[in-house]
């Protein structure tokens, strides 16, 4: 798929601060993932080839999942094979990568590597769920990626519910642009431009059917991803089966992913502290520096959910991420169960275990 000036590394988004990395590997290039294929990798160097990792890469992978090459990163390419088969050396080091939980096994997957922003996807047409969005954003704030939220279908929202709808969106992160768009009535994608400039990588997240292709094709002017609208398998869902970077014509980069039914977090605490400000001002004023919020005495929390100044909701998703994320951490550190009550991540870690007082 060309771009104008496709035929470049910059116009995949190569970066100055690569250079130094690559210099630790002279004489070879370097590459970016655009796709996988079963443990083939699809680069760009600039022109197209097909990628197998070295025996020694594929060692460091199976010590460690995070090291698998992924749609994003930029790499180290060795000699191509008379076959056309070229040998994917190393990774280079990531400047944000986007983490999930494995949904097979308790360890990390990489989704994509050296985003800038990830929008994250959710339909106006009336399947918004907050809390969905909510565990993204813990995900993305721990990725180093800007989150924005991009609503789409607003033709399908009612007039005069809008506002309502992306002040419910902008109160779960204060700060994060909020941006509500309709690809089919090809109103508003302008509101995308500012995290589409030349060289940018954006990825595109959210539950299947929320329209992430569709953007992505009016984004390309054709219909170059297959669409639930466009019937590929006639039934609307999952059509999107694979993760893929793509050149836009004005020269950002998107990632395609397909539909996460589940995304949970991976090593996201300090992304749950920022998707939850809230909770986090509130437990300044509990009376123990490393209160749980579930129950102890003098909890401000508690105290701020019973007067209704924090939504039940909003709480349970909060015990929810971290419950999760102290697992995650008591598995890493192979310290077996996490005690309930007890979060592994934010203030009680820095504080060290035991309970006590603020004085
Ligand atoms: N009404 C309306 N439908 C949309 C919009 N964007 C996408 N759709 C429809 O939503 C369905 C799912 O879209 P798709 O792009 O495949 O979703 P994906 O799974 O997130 O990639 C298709 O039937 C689209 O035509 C929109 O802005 N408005
Ligand atoms: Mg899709
Ligand atoms: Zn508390």
């Amino acid at each position: 798929m060309d771009a104008p000036g496709a035929g470049t590394l910059e116009a995949w988004g190569y970066e100055p601060r690569l250079v130094p990395l690559l210099a630790a590997h002279p004489g070879l290039r370097p590459a970016r993932v655009v796709a996988e294929h079963a443990g083939l990798f699809r680069v760009v160097m600039p022109e197209g080839a097909l990628a197998r990792p070295t025996g020694k890469l594929r060692a460091r992978i199976d010590g460690d999942p995070l090291e698998r090459p992924v749609v994003g990163d930029w790499v180290v390419m060795g000699p191509v094979s008379p076959g056309g088969e070229s040998s994917l050396v190393a990774v280079l080091k990531r400047r944000t990568l986007l983490v999930r939980k494995d949904p097979a096994l308790p360890q990390p997957q990489p989704i994509a590597a050296n985003v800038d922003t990830v929008f994250i996807v959710a339909g106006l047409g009336g399947e918004l769920q907050p809390r969905r969005v909510e565990r993204y954003l813990a995900a993305v704030r721990a990725s180093g990626a800007e989150p924005v939220v991009v609503l789409t279908k607003r033709d399908l929202l009612p007039a005069g519910q809008l506002a309502q709808a992306v002040a419910e969106v902008e109160a779960l992160s204060p700060g994060m642009a909020v941006l509500a768009t309709s690809a089919l009535e090809d109103e508003g994608l302008g509101v995308l431009g500012p995290w589409l400039q030349p060289g940018r990588t954006v990825a595109l997240v959210g539950s299947s059917g929320v329209g992430k292709s569709t953007l992505i094709n009016r984004l390309l002017g054709t219909d170059a991803l297959a669409t639930a609208g466009l019937g590929v398998d006639g039934k609307g869902r999952h059509t999107t089966t694979q993760r893929h970077l793509l050149p836009l014509p004005g020269r950002a980069l998107v990632v395609d992913t397909p539909g996460m039914r589940e995304l949970s977090p991976w090593d996201a605490g300090a992304g749950v502290n920022e998707v939850f400000p809230d909770v986090d001002a509130l437990s300044a004023g509990c009376r123990f520096n490393d209160c749980a919020h579930a129950g102890e005495p003098g909890c401000s929390v508690m105290a701020a959910l019973q007067a209704g100044e924090l939504v039940q909701a909003r709480y349970d998703a909060w015990r929810k991420l971290q419950a999760e994320q102290r697992q995650q951490a008591a598995r890493r550190t192979g310290g077996g169960a996490a005690r309930p009550g007890e979060p592994a991540t934010g203030r009680a870690a820095r504080h060290g275990p035991g309970k006590r007082p603020r004085k």
